[in-house]
């Protein structure tokens, strides 16, 4: 029922996940990174099918580094640290070095898979300050298509732009979606302070967001990996 969407979506969890998941030395620590994106996954979810293909693509791609990591023995090298998924740039040092990352086809390299989420975090970064931004009345489809030709659509085949356009219909309006970021039905009197909450959450939320970005990207250009097929 409209009632229960997202009712197990938490956005401090999604603010939790990616604050954590930066170090001191500004490394990303993927597994918080992962758990961030899970949580993204829990409000795909609630969306229903129409959104479903989204979301099998996102949990796809967790999978996947997941499963990486778990058969990833550490070499002599890495021995110091351990776990060479540990860290975004421990993730890249020892792909390299594995000679695992493709620049020229396709792979299933960590590197190229988790930077189809770095580019899917760019648009949740524009989509959600843009929503944080808006005001009643405005579209939410056109708001998240706007965010998607800017930061998704130019890595996207025609066919699945067009999939994307349809699956936008399936969002929910501006108001469903603040109950779903700010908790469930309120008390009348009680909406406009819930809305300032989420609000307020959304905001540090594209702040935590951002900052996982900058360093992502930024690690992402070192490495010259900013094109990995
Ligand atoms: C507080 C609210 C939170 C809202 C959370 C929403 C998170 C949504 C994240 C969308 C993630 C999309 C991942 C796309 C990864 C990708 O680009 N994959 C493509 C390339 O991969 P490949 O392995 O082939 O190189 C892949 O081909 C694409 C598959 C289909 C995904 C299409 C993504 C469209 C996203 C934009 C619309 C999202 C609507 C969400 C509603 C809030």
């Amino acid at each position: 029922s409209r009632l229960c969407r997202g009712r197990d979506f938490q956005i401090h969890r999604v603010l939790t996940a990616f604050n954590s998941a930066v170090t001191g030395e500004r490394e990303i620590l993927l597994e918080r990174y992962l758990e961030g994106w899970d949580e993204l996954v829990k409000f795909l979810e609630s969306l229903g099918t129409v959104i479903g293909f989204i979301s099998q693509e996102v949990k796809g791609k967790l999978g996947l580094v997941r499963e990486l990591r778990r058969g990833a023995p550490a070499t002599e090298e890495e021995e110091e640290g351990g776990d060479p998924y540990r860290t975004l740039r421990s993730m890249m040092a020892h792909e390299l070095r594995a000679g695992l990352v493709d620049f020229r086809r396709q792979s299933l390299s960590g590197c190229r898979t988790l930077l189809r989420l770095h580019r899917a975090l760019h648009w949740l970064q524009l989509f959600l300050r843009a929503v944080g931004r808006s005001s009643a009345g405005d579209s939410m489809g056109a708001l998240c298509s706007v965010a998607y030709n800017q930061a998704l659509a130019p890595y996207h085949s025609w066919l699945l732009r067009q999939a994307v356009g349809v699956a936008l219909v399936a969002l929910p309006d501006r108001a469903e979606f603040f109950r779903i970021v700010c908790g469930v039905e309120e008390a009348e009197e009680e909406k406009g302070e819930r809305e300032r909450e989420g609000r307020q959450l959304l905001e540090r939320t594209v702040l935590a967001i951002t900052r996982v970005y900058n360093i992502t990207q930024e690690a992402y250009q070192a490495n010259g990996m900013l094109d990995l097929p």
